[in-house]
């Protein structure tokens, strides 16, 4: 199943597509009716949509916009879970610490990079802008597997998420990690959540990543989360150890796409990143 929110005017409303076809979920948050499918498997369905009033590639759902499937009570990053050329950790011009970069050494330890991205407040959904800050030169898209986990960290469903980040703050120093990764419209995810019962396997899912310009395509990538080091099962662990998450965190789980600094994204962009069996997440960029 997957659960879409959707724009009717000034209401959020929730739509489930089941099999391919598309009902109206009468009442509650996402979260509420994820929990009750994982405990129940059940789900009430309400009036289903006429499929001509269907448009995905639109964002368009019973003549409503598709936006972010949820509010996060918490959105936590994890950083350096892919297998990358080791080079490319190193080569990096980010501080050192005995003769190794940051990154290598989050590469080579048990303990993952884990961080506090935002409280959902500038989280942003399906075509929605994400933002490039005013005194960033060089900004990057982060495509990555989104988990929404309960608060005992069970996994309640997978998305799309792209964690917006001002690379060169970021390389600046460490202690600006919050101000590259956290500013108005930094993070965007959806354009819906997709229950674990059609995810067999999280780590077995192709990436795609695509920066347009003006109709020419400046940056394409592709991965998959076989690569990753640090599965889901650790960052979880690491995440809810000594820590009370709330209901409804989300969880993105790293990127395995590093474009290099001769790109940026840049005012009028678009990003479009595809999670085979999760969705697409589609959204323009804007410069603040
Ligand atoms: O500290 C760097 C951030 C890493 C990150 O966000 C990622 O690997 O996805
Ligand atoms: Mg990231």
């Amino acid at each position: 199943m997957k659960i879409y929110r959707v724009l009717i005017g000034r209401e959020k409303m929730l739509y489930a597509e089941v099999n391919g076809s598309f009902y109206r979920l009468d009442g509650g948050d996402a979260i509420d009716v994820l929990r009750k499918y994982a405990s129940s498997k059940t789900l009430d369905l309400g009036r289903r949509v006429d499929e001509n009033n269907v448009d995905l590639s639109r964002g368009i759902i019973d003549g409503g916009r598709i936006t972010t499937p949820f509010d996060p009570f918490e959105v936590w990053g994890a950083g350096i879970t892919y297998h990358i050329a080791r080079k490319r950790y190193s080569e990096e011009d980010v501080a050192r610490i005995r003769d190794k970069t940051i990154y290598e050494l989050v590469y080579e330890a048990a303990r993952p990079e884990l961080f506090l991205k935002d409280t959902g407040r500038r989280c942003v959904g399906y075509m929605e802008p994400i933002s490039v800050r005013s005194d960033s030169q060089w900004t990057l898209p982060e495509p990555e597997l989104g988990v929404v986990l309960d608060g005992s960290g069970e996994v309640l469903g997978y998305t799309v998420v792209n964690d917006v980040t001002a690379r060169d703050i970021e390389s600046l120093n460490p202690l600006y990690l919050p101000q590259a990764k956290t500013f108005i419209g930094c993070c965007s995810f959806g354009p819906c959540i997709v229950t674990p019962d059609e995810v067999p396997d999280p780590h077995s899912l192709n990436i795609e990543m695509k920066i347009i310009r003006e109709d020419d395509v400046v940056y394409e990538g592709r991965t998959s989360t076989s690569r990753m080091i640090k599965r889901i099962p650790i960052l979880i662990e690491y995440l809810t150890r000594d820590n009370n998450i709330p209901d409804g965190t989300l969880l993105m789980t790293g990127t395995g796409l590093v474009p290099g600094s001769d790109i940026t994204l840049i005012q009028g962009d678009i990003v479009d990143i595809v999670i085979g069996g999760i969705g697409r997440l589609v959204n323009p960029v804007v410069k603040l």
